[in-house]
Parts: structure tokens; sequence; C-alpha cells
């Protein structure tokens, strides 16, 4: 093999996760079952494929719940939200479907028993990200944002008698978030951790497969939108971990010819709200263009999957005795 051929590692795992599934899923199924127009609440999930593929189907993307008319039936996003949110919907006489990711639910629990027992809670997150305004609506009154490493000097002085603990938002990057608890820890010593991992599964195995691959890639393509925290972390950790250049792309048109100037091997991933066709289009485009070696190379086998909103899991059939 020539040591100069052109190819792709393509990470894997990569694009959807189990919550992302579902949420899409919860959609498709509604307007299947109660035709359109179904509402949603914000993005299903952050992708412009996805939520433009939806629409064309009949989905009506909102705001909030009172652009929603009355009685009609409201799809909560993939990324939470706070029970100011659920009680508004519930005054209006919506019929909601929550599309909330388990994984998140799991998070806003924790937010709640924290709050119950007199805690504190300093949450690693992004300011005005959807799921850290869900999240931090289970428990305003004691919920401090730390939004990166600089978030950690704005906060108040915490006594060593007053009980603390960190959370954090699913989708960040692991290793700046560890940095922040170092930091916090070196303020606040009593800082307890979370019972467990904040940031999932498929956030975790997505950044992995991608510090696989950078140190090899003169470029890394991720396939992903600009509001999706999840595949920016990934276009952040490929810098960190060695490739050469790294973009975010809705689509393979967004690539630029010049991207590919000089360069022999291509990193490719896909966030976890990217639906598969796409990052084939981004292969289709770089075989074009003489990249057509790919290699996956796997860092996880991912298995895990959530049922659907009660509302929308099929009817059991019951036996009859015999
Ligand atoms: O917060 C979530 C439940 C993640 C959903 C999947 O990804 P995406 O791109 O919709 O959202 P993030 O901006 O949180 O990564
Ligand atoms: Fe859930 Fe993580 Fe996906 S929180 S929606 S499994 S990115």
């Amino acid at each position: 093999m020539s040591s100069t051929e052109k190819k792709v590692l393509l990470a894997a795992p990569r694009g959807y996760c189990a919550g992302v599934d579902r949420a899409v899923e919860t959609v498709e199924k509604a307007l299947e079952n109660y035709g359109a127009p179904v509402y949603v609440r914000k993005e299903i999930v952050h992708n412009r494929f996805v939520v433009d593929s939806l629409r064309e189907r009949g989905a009506i993307f909102v705001e909030e719940a009172d652009e929603v008319p009355e009685g009609a039936h409201l799809v909560f996003s993939a990324h939470g939200i706070s029970p100011a949110v659920r009680d508004q919907a519930k005054s209006l006489n919506l019929q909601t479907l929550d599309a909330t990711c388990p994984l998140v639910t799991k998070v806003h629990n924790e937010a709640k028993r924290f709050d119950r027992d007199g805690y504190h809670i300093l949450l690693v997150g992004h300011e005005g990200h959807e799921e850290v305004e869900g999240t931090s609506g289970e428990a305003p009154e004691v919920t401090h944002l730390v939004d990166g490493l600089e978030g950690v000097d704005q906060l108040p002085d915490y006594l060593a008698d007053e009980k603390l603990v960190w959370l954090s938002q699913t989708t960040l990057s692991v290793d700046e978030t560890m940095q922040i608890v170092v930091k916090l820890k070196e303020r606040f010593p009593h800082l307890q951790d979370p019972p467990s991992d904040d940031i999932c599964y498929a956030t975790q195995n997505r950044q992995v497969a991608v510090k696989a691959i950078a140190p090899e890639s003169d470029l890394f393509l991720v396939v992903g939108s600009q509001n999706s925290s999840n595949s920016k972390r990934m276009v952040e950790v490929a810098l960190q971990y060695g490739a050469k250049a790294s973009y975010l792309v809705d689509f393979a048109t967004q690539i630029e010819e010049s991207w590919l100037d000089g360069v022999e091997t291509i990193g490719l991933s896909s966030g976890a709200s990217v639906p598969e066709i796409l990052v084939r289009d981004v292969l289709e485009f770089l075989a074009e263009r003489g990249f057509t070696a790919v290699d996956e190379v796997t860092t996880a086998s991912e298995k895990i999957t959530f049922a659907l909103p009660r509302e929308l899991r099929p009817a059991r059939t019951v036996k009859q005795a015999l």
C-alpha cells in the first residue's frame, strides 16, 4: 500500500444515541397516531436536517407552550424541561409527550434529591443551553451554574459547613469537566461528587473514538449542527488530541475544497443528534476527491435503547386464560 494513500478513518460509535433515537421516533409516532400538526417545544434534537425533515412531515416547532392551540399535542425535546414548563403546558390543557432523554431525567432526579437534602448544587454546563435551563429549574434557589473554568471564580464563597455537590450537563467535554471539578475542589475542598456520571455514555464514547483517531488525522470532520453541544465538543477534542485541523459541518456541501489541500488522512465522526445518511453523504463527497479507502475504528459497541413515552407504546395484548 502506498504511504500516500488518501484515506478516511471513520469513528465508531458515532451518530444517533439511544435518547435521540427515542426523541425523533416520538415525533414520528405522534404524527402517525394523531396526524399533523404535532407541536414540538424547541428543537427536538439540535440537528438542522432532523428538524427540517420533521417540519416537512407536519411538526410545528415553537419556542414556548403558550404558542400552541388549546388541546393540541406538544412534544418536549430530548434536552428536558423545567417543572415550570410542564406546569404551563398543563394549565393550557395541552396533551404532552415527554421526549426528555432518560439520562437527563436522571440528572433532574439527582438535583431534586440534593435540594431536598439541603445541598447547594454547582451545575457544570453551558449558559443558555436548554438542558441546563431544565435541570436548574428543578432547584432554582440552590443551583449555581459553572460555565467553563472561569465560572469557578464567579461563584460566591460557600462555608465549609454548607453542603455542596456538583452535577453536570450530559454533553460536555469529559476532560474539560474534570479540570473544572479539580478547580472547584481547590476552592471548596468539601465539594461532593455526583452519585454517578452525568456526562452520558454516548457523549463519552464519541469522545473516546475521536481521541483514538485524531492523532493520525490531517483533518478531522465532525458532522453536526452549530447548536449541538456534544458535536462541538468533538471538534475541540479532535484538536486537543492532535488533529491538524477540525471542522463541524451540517452537510457535505459545507466542506471547503481548500480544507483537503495536502491532506492524506481524514478523521470522520458525527454527533449524537446526527442521522447516518449525512455521514454517508460526506463519505461520497470525499470518495469523489480520491478518499476511497475507509477504515472504521471502533472503540466501543453500544446496545442501549430506551422505550418510547408510555402514551406511544403499543397496547399490550392480554392473553386470555384458557
Ligand atoms: O442533551 C441531550 C439530551 C443531548 C441530545 C442529543 O444531542 P443534541 O445535539 O440534540 O444536543 P446537545 O446540544 O445537548 O449536544
Ligand atoms: Fe441522552 Fe446522552 Fe443522547 S443524554 S439524548 S444519550 S447524548
